[in-house]
Formats: structure tokens, C-alpha cells, sequence
């Protein structure tokens, strides 16, 4: 379908007009959107291995399906096919990275001695795109790690390690935001935890508390780097009993006022996210998002423009949450065209996002306390087909990214470029 530039740009004003009815400024909010970066997370581009290369193997409980080829092997693939997606999604965008895409040359760097210089390239990138670069140290995929247990580890030698990874992690997170003049969201995930019933709950939540305690000890300035805690459910081999579980992590951050993780996989099926954000935005300043989609179990799949998704964006826009909430993304699909995934995924969260910033909440608010609750179930649904897609696309255009499903077609030509000459 070929795309006419008037078009788009009539069906913009269209729209303008009929929101303008409704007090909403789509100019305004197109401005607000753009300024919201979306942290893309490196990991789909390579299926979560990273480039240390001794072993390809994913553990940690978490797993990657799918065999599609043209997976990036390097830094520099990675680095290119990231520039591809950046330039299908609209905006401002950040980078999402774990420890284990450090750049070592020849060299094997154990993780608890990784420096900001093995990320020096990827900093410099960062610069020259104009992008903030996220972190995450990385608790899995290691042999230390293969008992299943890390910074709760009862061996205290292993523990350590782990310790010294983390606080490794923080340094060169404190580097990426001295670099790139944007604090770093550093983000610890760990896997801990029993395929069965435990007999000993306790222990191992003592010493993760005490670990993070150790980790969090030095105090770096939040300008510069910001620590986030995740919580989950059960992963694969850890169903019985995770560690780090919600109410864990929940009371330590609200202690230590670190940063929330919220992973859309990461609680029961019925549960979600986005009747959490309000609550522990009561006793937290700020939160993290990991934003991703289960099915049947904590699956990652690619982020779909769906009812939670949406759900999500209306609770950060509508509580006026949006600086106070760090979005990023988390999925890894093998089985797709991997910069697909990455456009599909961000630019529904994109959508999404657009879509609640364009709701008349003050006026719906209105008529809730006035408790016509008719209007406001008759209006949420009526808006829900308002032309919010023709202010997406104006954006797309004016931001000089593919409109609508223009995109697939440059990641086509992509594919049969670059992707298929990979071995
Ligand atoms: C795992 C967590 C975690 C990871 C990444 C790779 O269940 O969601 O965020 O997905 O660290
Ligand atoms: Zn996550």
C-alpha cells in the first residue's frame, strides 16, 4: 500500500478537530509522546545469548523459542540491526543492556570484574544515536549460577561473586549516565529459587536482603544511575519457590526506595499489572516496567496492542504517572524476524500509549465523582473508536518513520540484505 503524505495529513486535522471537542490538543500530546523514550531491550536481537561466547547456553529459568535466521552474533550486528528498528519506531528511544553484551576483545572477563570500559563502544554508539543507555546484570547463563541460586547462594564464596557483579554492574550503569547525561535504570533480576516445596523459605530471602544491602551500600547519585529490583512468580525450574517474589522485592524497595520492577509476565495469570502501578506508586517516587506479554505462563512473547497493554498506558496517563514511571521492554521471540519483533512490540506500546494520552480523563473523572457511571462506560467505549490511528500516523510521517505497515516491508529488504548472508 503506498501511503499519500496529504492524506495523512488531512485525516490528521480531521481528528485534531474532533478531539479538540473534547479539550484534547493532539499537537500537545504528540509533543509528550515523542519525549517518551521506550527502552528497547538488546536481548531480542540476539535470543538472549550475549557475546561471552563459552557457552550459548540460556538458563535462569527463562527461555527462548524459535530458530529464524539472521540472529546478531556480534556487537556490531546488534548495533546495526538496532539502528534498523530505530528507524521504524517513532520518538525518542533508549537501549536496554545486560552485562553479558560486554565487549572483552580476546580477553575472558569474569563478570564480578567487568569495567565501564567494556562498554566504552557501546556508549560511544549510544551518543552518536542521541539514546540513554538501561543495564542489567546478568544472573544466569553462567556455571556459578547453575545451582540455581545467586545472590542467595548458601555457599558464600558463589554469593559474593555475585555480589561483585552487581556492584560492578552499578559502576558501569553510573558511567552510562555520566556518558550520556541520562540516569542509567540499572535493574537486578535474579533467578533464585526450587523447582519444590522448600523446607527453608527464609534463608534464602535473608540473604538476598542482605546481598542487595551490600550491593546498595555505596551511594552513587541518582542523576547518574538508578536501581530497580524485579520480582516473579515462578520461572522454569524454580516453580515451586522463587526468592525475589513480589512481596519481597515490593517491601524492599519500599524500604531502600529503589526502583519497583513490574514485569507484565511476572505474577498470576489473572493478576495484572496495571491495577498495580497506583498502589505502590503510594509508597514508592518512582517505578520500572517491564513491559511483555504471557501466555499460559511468563511465555515474552512479543507485545501485542492488547486490552493490558492498553490498560497500562491508561493508568501512567491517566494518574499522571508518566514521570514517575520508567517503561521498558521485555520480550525475546526467536521464531519472527527479530527487528520485526522489536517494531511490532515498541510500536504498539507506542499506540497504546498514544491512545490514553488522547482520552478527555479530567471529563471522565467528572462524571465518575458525579456517579454517572452510564456516561462514563458510554463514552469509554465510544472513544475507543475515535481516530486516535490518523494522529499515529501524522506522527509516524512527522517523524520521518514508516507509516502504518511500511515498516515491514524495509525490514523485508533488510532481511534479504544482511540478515540472510549470516551464516
Ligand atoms: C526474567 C526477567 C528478566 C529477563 C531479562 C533478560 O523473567 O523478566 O527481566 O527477562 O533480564
Ligand atoms: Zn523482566
Amino acid at each position: 500500500m503506498s501511503i499519500d503524505r496529504k492524506h495523512v495529513e488531512q485525516d490528521y486535522q480531521r481528528a485534531k478537530e474532533l478531539y479538540a471537542q473534547w479539550g484534547v490538543d493532539t499537537d500537545q500530546v504528540l509533543k509528550k509522546l515523542k519525549e517518551t523514550a521506550i527502552s528497547l531491550h538488546c536481548w531480542q536481537g540476539d535470543d538472549v545469548a550475549g557475546f561471552e561466547g563459552a557457552s550459548d547456553e540460556l538458563t535462569g529459568g527463562i527461555q527462548v523459542t524459535g530458530n529464524y535466521p539472521g540472529r546478531a552474533r556480534t556487537a556490531d550486528e546488534l548495533r546495526q540491526d538496532l539502528e534498523m528498528a530505530y528507524s521504524l519506531i517513532p520518538g525518542e528511544n533508549r537501549l536496554n543492556l545486560h552485562a553479558i553484551y560486554a565487549e572483552t576483545g580476546d580477553q575472558k572477563v569474569e563478570r564480578n570484574a567487568l569495567e565501564p570500559k567494556h562498554f566504552s563502544s557501546w556508549a560511544d554508539w549510544a551518543k552518536e544515536q542521541g539514546i540513554g543507555l538501561d543495564f542489567n546484570p546478568t544472573f544466569f547463563s553462567h556455571p556459578l549460577s547453575d545451582d540455581g541460586f545467586t545472590l542467595s547462594h548458601w555457599d558464600s564464596g558463589i554469593r559474593q561473586y555475585w555480589i561483585d557483579h552487581a556492584i560492578a554492574c552499578r559502576k558501569i550503569g553510573e558511567y552510562f549516565g555520566k556518558t550520556l547525561g541520562t540516569p542509567c535504570i540499572n535493574n537486578i533480576w535474579v533467578p533464585d529459587g526450587y523447582k519444590d516445596i522448600p523446607v527453608d523459605r527464609m534463608s534464602p530471602r535473608k540473604r538476598l536482603k542482605e546481598a542487595l544491602d551490600t550491593i546498595l551500600a555505596e551511594p552513587i547519585s541518582r542523576d547518574h544511575n538508578i536501581d530497580a529490583v524485579e520480582s516473579k512468580l515462578f520461572g522454569i525450574g524454580s516453580e515451586s519457590y522463587v526468592v525475589g517474589s513480589s512481596e519481597f522485592y515490593l517491601g524492599y524497595a519500599v524500604q531502600n526506595q529503589t526502583l519497583l520492577c513490574l514485569d507484565a509476565g511476572h505474577f498470576h495469570p489473572t493478576e495484572v499489572i496495571s491495577n498495580k502501578i497506583s498502589a505502590v506508586l503510594n509508597f514508592l517516587d518512582e517505578i520500572l516496567l517491564h513491559v511483555s506479554r504471557p501466555v499460559r505462563w511468563d511465555s515474552d512473547h512479543v507485545v501485542l496492542f492488547d486490552d493490558e497493554l492498553q490498560a497500562i498506558m491508561e493508568e501512567i496517563v491517566r494518574g499522571d504517572l508518566l514521570n514517575k514511571t520508567y517503561i521498558a521492554l521485555d520480550f525475546f521471540d526467536g521464531s519472527i524476524n527479530r527487528i520485526a519483533a522489536w517494531a511490532i512490540g515498541t510500536r504498539n506500546a507506542q499506540k497504546a500509549l498514544l491512545k490514553a494520552m488522547l482520552e478527555p480523563t479530567e471529563r471522565l473523572q467528572k462524571l465518575e465523582l458525579e456517579k454517572d457511571f452510564t456516561s462514563r462506560l458510554a463514552l469509554l467505549e465510544e472513544l475507543k473508536a475515535y481516530p486516535w490511528a490518523a494522529v499515529w500516523d501524522y506522527y509516524c510521517l512527522t517523524q520521518d518513520v514508516p507509516v502504518k505497515e511500511a515498516w515491514l516491508e524495509k525490514v523485508k529488504q533488510y532481511e534479504s540484505d544482511v540478515l540472510s548472508k549470516r551464516g
